[in-house]
């Protein structure tokens, strides 16, 4: 039985991964305001530090350092890495060498909790008649959701092994809008992000547990019952926006997968060289 261990409200340090790319920038402002430091980081270029905030360069093919990333840090965001299909080899280092760097990296310093940006393509190959809870077995739709299908697997294993807590946040789609009508039923805003993390962070007992994340849409492919534990409250919809999108996409095919499968284009993007 792993240990269990209680979970500050406001943590010392906080580290974000993926800091550069587009969800980094909206929560690397926000998760100021729950630590007192928050060090970011990325491959790719993440401008000044702001107040009470550490920056580090690092790719998360580098062991060494992804393992000085995670020295003196009480709790991880963890979103970088590769987000959407594309060859094999970017997927394996990113995605598979990466997230065991990560996680090797956590046991190694004592870190107690991991939030992995998981993805919906772990279950994309779902239809989109059929409405999923957080036990569906995986059903990846092509090698990006197969690789993260493989951290989902690892922090789960960490955790019965070491402890660690992970909450995989399945995420549907993060954008300013829902860009189509399949976004209808995806759609996670800014801000429910915000409060999904901030919830997954700061949940007293986590465990390994799956969530979806999505706001509180109308049509929705996903039920969190199984993760009302993690107190993640939607407080938007993406409702507001349906007669616009509708409007846009009057028409869908019903004879393409990206039609009939919740993994939508992903469905049937690829293989790259
Ligand atoms: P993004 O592609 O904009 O950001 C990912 C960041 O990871 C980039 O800044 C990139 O430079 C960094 N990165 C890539 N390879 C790296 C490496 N080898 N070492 C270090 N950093 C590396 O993706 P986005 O949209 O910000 O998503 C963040 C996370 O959430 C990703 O893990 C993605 O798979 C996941 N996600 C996002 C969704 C969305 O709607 N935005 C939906 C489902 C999952
Ligand atoms: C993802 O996993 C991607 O990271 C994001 O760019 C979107 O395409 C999203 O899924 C989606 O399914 O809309």
């Amino acid at each position: 039985m792993p240990a269990q261990h209680p979970t500050p409200l406001r943590f010392e340090r906080l580290l974000l991964t993926g800091a550069a790319g587009g969800l980094g920038r909206v929560l690397r402002p926000r998760l100021k305001a729950y630590c007192d430091t928050l060090r970011v980081s990325d491959i790719a270029d993440l401008g000044d530090a702001g107040p009470g905030e550490e920056l580090h360069r690092v790719d998360l093919q580098d062991k060494s350092g992804v393992l000085a990333l995670l020295q003196g840090v009480n709790a991880v965001v963890h979103l970088g890495g590769i987000s959407t299909e594309q060859a094999w080899e970017p997927i394996l280092q990113a995605n598979i060498v990466g997230v065991y760097h990560l996680y090797e990296a956590a046991r190694t310093h004592g870190v107690r909790r991991i939030v992995y940006a998981s993805s919906n393509h772990v279950t994309g190959f779902y239809r989109q008649d059929e409405v999923l809870d957080t036990e569906a077995a995986p059903r990846p739709d092509g090698l990006y959701g197969v690789s993260k299908a493989f951290g989902e697997n690892l922090a789960r294993f960490y955790f019965d092994r070491y402890g660690i807590e992970t909450v995989a946040l399945r995420i549907g789609s993060s954008f300013p809008e829902p860009k189509d009508r399949r976004m209808l039923a995806t759609w996670l805003s800014y801000d429910d992000l915000e409060r999904l993390v901030v919830a997954s962070l700061t949940a007293p007992v986590v465990g390994y547990s799956v969530i979806y994340g999505m706001s509180d849409n109308s049509t929705a492919w996903w039920d969190n019952t199984k993760a009302r534990h993690i107190g993640y409250r939607p407080q938007d919809s993406s409702d507001v926006f349906r007669v616009a999108v509708e409007a846009r996409q009057p028409h869908l095919d019903p004879n393409d997968p990206a039609t009939i499968y919740q993994g939508g284009a992903f469905v049937r993007t690829g293989p790259f060289e």
